[in-house]
């Protein structure tokens, strides 16, 4: 058996969830924050049999958003001595890719329901 994460942005988390249990997965949701953009997020925890993986992940990608490039603004930290002294308090814009859904698995070595 296999221990699937899949992060999602929040607002796919209806569509996704509700998909999988379509297709029979069963998943729990936690809601988390990106490291990088410290915007909320999902991650759904999905145990199942290693042979539906890609099976799981086709209904994955067939209802959650699409990757698209978003500009943001980020903190830009200066190291001059009136950035160290905090009198500026500056952002940088970056292209960065959001949308879509990101994959991992692990092996699980105990799965049972009492
Ligand atoms: P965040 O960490 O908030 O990242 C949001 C998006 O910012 C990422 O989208 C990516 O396009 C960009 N990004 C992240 N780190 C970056 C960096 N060091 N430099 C430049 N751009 C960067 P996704 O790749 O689609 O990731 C969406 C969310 O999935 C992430 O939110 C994070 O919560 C999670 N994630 C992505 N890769 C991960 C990994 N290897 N391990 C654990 N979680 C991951």
């Amino acid at each position: 058996m296999k221990l699937l994460y899949v992060i999602i942005g929040a607002d796919d988390t209806e569509r996704v969830t509700n998909a999988l249990n379509k297709a029979g997965f069963s998943s729990t949701k936690l809601s988390t924050t990106g490291g990088f953009l410290k915007k909320g997020n999902t991650t759904l925890m999905i145990c199942l049999e290693d042979q539906r993986l890609e099976e799981a992940a086709e209904v994955i990608k067939r209802v959650c958003g699409k990757r698209r490039t978003v500009e943001v603004d980020m903190p830009y930290i200066g190291y001059g001595a009136m950035d160290r002294m905090g009198m500026f308090n500056n952002t940088i814009a970056q292209k960065v890719e959001v949308g879509g859904a990101i994959l991992f698995a692990t092996d699980v070595t105990y799965f049972n329901k009492i």
